[in-house]
């Protein structure tokens, strides 16, 4: 119980969905190595602040639901890329190439 109060205190200080936490960053870290260390390693780089998927998250999420799966991959993150998730005139490759957030179309 302690503990489960102790993970739940530290999610709501990251300010991460449940679900992001702790497999799916690495997950685009590893297939984006370049993305390493940068703002896109966190968990802004899909969400809004909180729970809430921003535009890039929302395809991934609906790549995921049409897998009927829960779990994200290199070949999910690869569905998207040609995508501009945000419609800031990026798409979702060059962004993350770039170093520039793929949900959030005021970085560009
Ligand atoms: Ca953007």
């Amino acid at each position: 119980m302690k503990g489960r109060l102790i993970a739940s205190a530290a999610l709501t200080v990251a300010g991460c969905a449940a679900l992001a936490l702790p497999t799916f960053k690495p997950v685009l870290t590893d297939t984006y190595k370049t993305a390493k260390g940068t703002k896109l390693d966190a968990c802004t780089t899909c969400h809004m602040a909180g729970v809430k998927m921003n535009p890039y998250g929302a395809d991934l999420k609906k790549v995921l639901d049409a897998a009927k799966s829960k779990k994200l991959t290199a070949d999910v993150l690869k569905k998207v890329e040609a995508l501009d998730s945000d419609k800031d005139g990026v798409k979702n490759l060059d962004e993350i190439k770039k170093g520039t957030n793929p949900g959030d179309a005021k970085d560009k």
